[in-house]
């Protein structure tokens, strides 16, 4: 498949050009403006009818060809599958079409599957994944969708609490932090505050930071994306509700500090986080695409339902549909400025821990302080983001006084 430069356009490279003329360090660049809305690969294809058959698309599932009742038993799609993923069929778990996959968590455990696209990958990947919660999700240690650039040799399980060198790996999940867990933002309500979870060359530590829309990161709230970042409001998801989710992962140029990791909520893009360094070396591109959830407590209603899978080398956004919108179908977001305002990152006063950063006190560590239940290769393999979590509070209570 053909590395897509993505964003990476002759304009920026004139405007880099242009950055070095006038003097202006290259990690200040604004970034080319990404697009929103119906602009995208779904807008040729409605319904999604056919969008597999777009040469920008290299992976896309819509549960509808499962005859089986559990992912893990049919995963032809998916190259590797683990746990309860139950095929589900009534409307009110299904996003469209006539089938759907469901997650419930009853125990402390990993759930989720992935696609390997090999040694190769891809420059810029997207994927845009349909998620819906419980009415009476509580939150959950990980949701969401993850993009991983992995060195030969390794997967998510190897690459658990390893500092990206540039030569090794680096990855991104699109994630909503659970209010249960002492260290998350302040108010945090169910179902958690939007974060992306992100491995890359400049993180705190050897664990991956989490990025919020308003540029506040954890640990340590730094300033890692250069002041053309343009923060944008913090929310917290509805539940009950389908949403549309888009995440990007663009590598930087080797040698330049332009890597790009962005997503979107039902087409509007909600978080964008440019002049990053991911990668050393031109080879380390985008291989993997992982649909994950993963628990380190046990609460009631931890269930939710994905659909409509779409992975790409450009913008996707939402399905089009030939039905008319209902009421629900606009964006809806909860936070105290109104979808699509800006919010000055400095003025935003829970996007960090507390400095205890107490932790979760329901932890099962059997695990070699993993919280993950290991019952087999294939859930090991996704209990490095309870460890990414843990070393981030170890790290802070060696900073605590
Ligand atoms: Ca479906």
């Amino acid at each position: 498949m053909p590395a897509s430069g993505g964003w990476k356009s002759s304009g920026l490279i004139s405007f880099l050009a242009a950055s070095l003329v006038l003097g202006i360090p290259t990690s200040q660049v604004r970034a080319q403006a990404l697009p929103e809305g119906d602009t995208g690969i779904a807008a040729r294809y409605i319904n999604d009818e056919g969008i597999a058959d777009s040469p920008q698309v290299v992976f896309a599932d819509n549960f509808e060809s499962l005859t089986e009742t559990n992912l893990s038993a049919e995963n032809s799609a998916w190259d590797n599958a683990w746990g309860e993923i139950v095929v589900v069929k009534s409307a009110a778990t299904v996003h469209a079409g006539a089938q759907a996959i469901q997650i419930t968590h009853t125990d402390n455990n990993s759930i989720g599957a992935w696609r390997d696209f090999g040694d190769g990958g891809f420059d810029t990947l997207h994927v845009r994944y349909y998620m819906k919660y419980h009415a009476d999700f509580p939150g959950c240690h990980h949701t969401g969708m993850s993009l991983l650039a992995a060195a030969p040799g390794l997967d998510q399980g190897s690459s658990t609490g390893v500092r990206p060198t540039g030569t090794n790996h680096y990855q991104v999940l699109l994630d909503n932090i659970a209010p249960f867990f002492d260290w998350g933002p302040p108010g945090n309500i169910a179902p958690g505050m939007t974060a992306l979870y992100t491995y890359h060359m400049d993180q705190a530590g050897d664990y991956g930071d989490h990025f919020f829309p308003s540029g506040d990161s954890l640990p340590g709230g730094r300033d890692l994306f250069g002041d053309s970042f343009e923060p944008r409001t913090d929310f917290t998801l509805e539940r009950d509700r389908w949403y549309s989710f888009e995440l990007m992962m663009s590598a930087n140029t080797v040698g330049q500090q332009n890597g790009r990791i962005a997503f979107w909520i039902d087409g509007k893009l909600s978080g964008d986080f440019p002049n990053l360094r991911l990668r050393d070396i031109e080879t380390l591109k985008t291989n993997f695409v992982v649909l994950t959830t993963y628990s380190s407590q046990r609460h009631d209603n931890k269930v939710l339902w994905y659909d409509d899978v779409v992975v790409a080398t450009e913008y996707i956004g939402p399905m089009v549909t030939d039905s008319p919108p209902t009421e629900d179908s606009g964006s809806s977001l909860n936070s105290d400025v109104g979808p699509g305002d800006t919010m000055v990152r400095d003025s935003h006063p829970t996007a960090h821990p507390s400095e205890d950063g107490g932790a979760d006190s329901n932890l099962d560590s059997d695990a070699g302080g993993c919280a993950c239940r290991v019952a087999g290769k294939r859930e090991q393999a996704l209990s490095w983001w309870l460890l990414g979590i843990f070393g981030l509070l170890r790290a802070r209570r060696r900073r605590s006084p």
